[in-house]
């Protein structure tokens, strides 16, 4: 994890070389690199549309090693179709899709021997339609089948009539291969058709299907982020042990050192759409749909549109209409202009420039937003340039939205009584969910009975890391930020602990048994004691979520809005969010994990289960019977050595 002043260090390193260095493309190559050529003034494109023409229809998509050229830049990545941004695939609901996903990836070298939670296998991969409302059962969207290389499979998709209108993304999901091939590029653009007449004419004017030339697609993949603190690719290709000829550390450039290491110092970039930096030309005070899609593994986008100078300006209005894929109840003009897209999230925007000019959409880790967004990898860069020319034009945003479908109804007033599931998702360090890493595909920690409303607490122990809340077949509905009174996570001689938070007397401060504790454990105890006051002191930082949130009402970019639906949330250091929803049409397993695509791969996954009415909600706890989000039922240990009510964290 960069901090944030090496990543602030690195970005004006870049800027610096662009203005100086004055090589022209064609002098420049993997051995003598140039930061300013990586091939600026593209002319906007979206990717390669396939949609449906009939209800029933089948698509094929070929895995590949294929190499991507940014001017002098060669890259071997693994691609759909061999694009870097996957072709964009529009669905009707009732649409049954039938996908052929032909893995042609090699299999020297893939199994790396490495156990369970660990980065491995570099081309075996599946296939996540993240966001929508689906079921898991095969040959549905299930996520815990593995294509092996030189392996194909068939997906039969059916798209539910009540899954929301809006933009998704799909993705590759196999456990310990996600964060390497998404951030390489195996991603795209995954729409849910809207019907004209659903939409106010105001919004239909600037979206498909009648008017798509105003409705424009975004992916944005972090193609171009060689930040080796930050898993930059170079680093990730090296951890998974990527064939040598795919690297870029193979080539010694001038000046020394390899290429990776001069991108990591040099390119830092989003792409948009597989291009760097491209420019989209829009008609003065035309209204347009941004579809804005963060196909990353590890950073949230923090977007705006700036002057070309890169400042804040007021020519460019700009609108939220939707986010992951569900319409807000009205378009929401944004607490500074700027939005928040979480890491695998999406927001529709409704933009119009009403001044003739350049202007660029860009990404900016505002400072004033440190305390909600917590420590996460930020991203301060341009994504693209728009050319806003010609007469100006009148258009009016629109004052509604479509419905949201019923499985979305609001739940915020929803009688206690009629709450029937409460379930705690604790984030904790070193990858562990619910004080376990991966349990495996049949251990269900949490079963909810279908069509029930579900009420859930989202805690991180983390007191300083953020992570990045998922689930899979059902949205999300946030309904608070409160008080913190779980544990505390904390780092002692290189292993973690969880502290109580509500009682700093002594109770209740381990949660886990650690195995080398020193000469004995109450030995390691007087120790820890001595500076617990001290730790908690500095650990305690990012508390008073709940209260921020409720003096600027959410207003800095990490707090989602309260009544907002979301297929991912952003959860702070020492944040209790709850969430609503209710598990509907779909019997079947739910994945539950951090869509920072390491901390999944490396262990923060865990299966839940949908059952129908009548079945057994009996799960597997699996905390040692320190329920996630308690102190536990630790807190008369080590005091007379009885470790049986510990649990030893992993197993
Ligand atoms: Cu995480």
């Amino acid at each position: 994890m960069a901090s944030p002043m090496r990543r602030y260090h690195t970005w004006i390193v870049a800027v610096l070389l662009t203005a100086t260095v004055q090589k022209g493309s064609s002098e420049c190559s993997m051995t003598d690199p140039c930061a300013d050529q990586l091939g600026q003034a593209k002319v906007f494109q979206e990717p390669t549309q396939l949609s449906s023409k009939e209800s029933s229809w089948s698509m094929t998509l070929n895995v590949d090693i294929s190499t991507v050229s940014y001017n002098w830049l060669e890259l071997k990545r693994r691609l759909y179709n061999g694009a870097v941004a996957g072709p964009t695939i529009s669905v009707k609901r009732g649409d049954q899709l039938t996908l052929n996903l032909i893995n042609n990836l090699s299999p020297d070298g893939n199994d790396l021997g490495r156990p369970l939670d660990m980065l491995n296998h570099p081309n075996t991969t599946n296939f996540h339609t993240h966001g929508l409302h689906i079921s898991s059962k095969p040959p549905q969207d299930d996520v815990l089948t593995p294509i092996e290389p030189l392996k194909q499979h068939q997906y039969v998709y059916q798209i539910h009539k009540d899954n929301s209108p809006g933009t998704y993304w799909y993705h590759a999901h196999w456990h310990g291969s996600s964060c390497f091939q998404v951030a390489g590029g195996m991603s795209g653009i995954l729409i849910v058709e809207d019907k004209a007449s659903d939409m106010p004419a105001e919004l239909s004017v600037a979206s498909c299907p009648e008017n798509c030339d105003k409705d424009i697609q975004l992916l944005f993949q972090p193609i171009l982020m060689f930040d080796q603190n930050s898993r930059g690719f170079g680093k990730l290709q090296e951890e998974t042990h990527d064939y040598r000829g795919f690297r870029t550390d193979g080539y010694v450039v001038a000046g020394g050192g390899t290429l990776t290491e001069w991108l990591s110092d040099n390119v830092n970039y989003y792409t948009t759409n597989g291009l760097f930096q491209p420019t989209l030309v829009m008609s003065t005070g035309e209204m347009y749909r941004f579809r804005l899609v963060n196909a990353g593994g590890e950073t949230p986008l923090e977007l705006y549109v700036t002057d070309s100078a890169g400042n804040p300006t007021l020519d460019c209005d700009t609108r939220e209409i939707a986010i992951d894929g569900v319409y807000l109840s009205k378009p929401h003009k944004m607490h500074d202009g700027q939005t928040m897209v979480n890491p695998a999230g999406r927001v529709d925007w409704l933009v119009k420039c009403n001044v003739p000019g350049v202007y660029k959409l860009r990404s900016f880790a505002n400072a004033s937003n440190d305390l909600s967004m917590g420590v996460i990898y930020r991203y301060t860069g341009d994504l693209m340039t728009l050319d806003v020319s010609g007469p100006a034009a009148e258009s009016a945003f629109p004052t509604t939205l479509p419905s949201r479908p019923s499985n979305l109804r609001d739940l915020r007033n929803v009688p206690e009584a009629d709450i029937e599931g409460r379930f705690v998702v604790e984030f904790d360090p070193d990858s562990y969910i619910n004080r376990q890493l991966w349990m495996g595909p049949t251990n269900y920690r949490y079963k909810m009975t279908l069509g029930k409303v579900q009420e859930w607490h989202i805690l991180n122990t983390d007191n300083m890391l953020s992570h990045t809340l998922h689930i899979h077949v059902n949205h999300f509905q946030v309904i608070s930020y409160n008080n913190y009174t779980g544990s505390v996570a904390m780092n002692v001689s290189g292993d973690w602990y969880l502290a109580s938070v509500s009682d700093m007397a002594g109770k209740c401060y381990f949660q886990y048994e650690k195995s080398d504790l020193g000469p004995t454990p109450q030995a390691f105890d007087a120790g820890f004691r001595e500076t617990r006051a001290q730790l908690f002191a500095s650990k305690l930082h990012y508390l008073g979520h709940n209260i921020r949130f409720a003096e600027d009402k959410g207003g800095t970019l990490g707090y989602a809005r309260l009544g907002d639906w979301m297929d991912v949330l952003l959860v702070p250091p020492l944040a209790n969010i709850t969430i609503r929803f209710v598990p509907a049409d779909f019997d079947c397993y739910v994945i539950v994990h951090c869509h920072i695509l390491a901390h999944e791969d490396t262990g923060m996954m865990m299966v839940l289960k949908i059952v129908k009415e009548g079945e057994s909600t009996a799960a597997d706890v699996q905390s040692g019977g320190a329920y996630p989000g308690t102190c536990g039922e630790c807190d008369r240990y080590p005091f007379n050595n009885d470790t049986t009510l510990c649990h030893k964290k992993g197993t």
